[in-house]
């Protein structure tokens, strides 16, 4: 898929792309967790997400790789807390990684990079379809958490996706996997507490539609897990795919504490 922009120029997306990337509500920041607002509210809700999916599919769309799922009878959603009554129905989950140790993360928490961050891509039931949500400035929930590597241990569900690597080694590779619950992804301890703030796609055109919901605690990774990351090949050769933070300006960070 070429769309005219890369990892190798980030910084030049605010002039291809004016209308968007240059907003001042942009992702990711840096979370500094001194700098938040402690909100009260029930927690998120996560339905569905038990269900094993008729198929998967994993594919490399020259930015990332991309996880899709289809059920056979019910979608995957996420509503409550933050979101109100509002449903964000499932769409994909995919990854933003880098080269080194301490890098890969695109948002960071009192300034640490972690080595990976998984976006779990959600659409405003309402808006009846992802292509559609992105213009409106509520059409979006992505869900964000982080990997790191803790005592080198390896993440399970992980290894699910990294089993079928090879088939997505290169743009456009694209490969059924073994269907498993995407419940999978959400096992840390403390796993509730999460900031929220309202930003931006972190790729172009950097639509101002995402409420962004950060998960706190981390997820171990090994470190022969984050090289197979670093192996993949991205648009122009790119082996990274984060954007730097963007400036906070007028917006609230909210915790929520569990
Ligand atoms: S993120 O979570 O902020 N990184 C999109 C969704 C989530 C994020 C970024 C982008 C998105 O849906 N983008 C529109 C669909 N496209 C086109 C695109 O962004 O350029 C994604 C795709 O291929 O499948 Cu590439
Ligand atoms: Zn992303």
């Amino acid at each position: 898929v070429e769309e005219g922009w890369d990892y190798t120029n980030v910084d030049e997306w605010k002039k291809e792309f004016p209308q968007s990337c240059a907003g001042s509500k942009q992702s990711p920041i840096n979370i500094i967790l001194n700098n938040t607002k402690l909100a009260y509210t029930t927690g998120l809700e996560w339905k569905n997400y038990d269900f094993t999916p008729a198929e998967m599919r994993l594919t490399n769309n020259g930015h990332t790789i991309q996880l899709q799922a289809k059920w056979y009878y019910y979608d995957a959603y996420v509503t409550s807390g933050p979101l109100g009554l509002n449903d964000y129905i499932f769409e994909q989950l995919h990854f933003h990684w880098g080269q080194k140790d301490n890098e890969g993360s695109e948002h960071t928490i009192n300034g640490k990079r972690c080595e990976l961050e998984i976006h779990m891509v959600h659409w405003k039931r309402d808006y009846g379809s992802i292509e559609n949500a992105v213009n409106y400035s509520d059409g979006l929930v992505v869900i964000a958490s982080f990997y790191t590597v803790l005592l080198n241990r390896k993440s399970q569900v992980l290894e699910n996706i990294l089993d079928a690597i090879s088939s997505v080694q290169n743009v456009n590779g694209t490969t059924k996997i073994e269907p498993f619950p995407l419940s999978d992804f959400k096992v840390a301890d403390n796993y509730d507490d999460f900031i929220s703030y309202s930003g931006s796609l972190t790729t172009p055109k950097c639509n101002e539609v995402v409420t962004w919901i950060i998960l706190l605690t981390p997820f171990s990774i090994s470190k022969k897990q984050i090289a197979k990351f670093r192996s993949i090949k991205l648009n122009h050769g790119s082996k990274y795919n984060y954007r730097s933070t963007q400036p906070l300006n007028d917006r609230k960070i909210r915790v929520y504490l569990q």
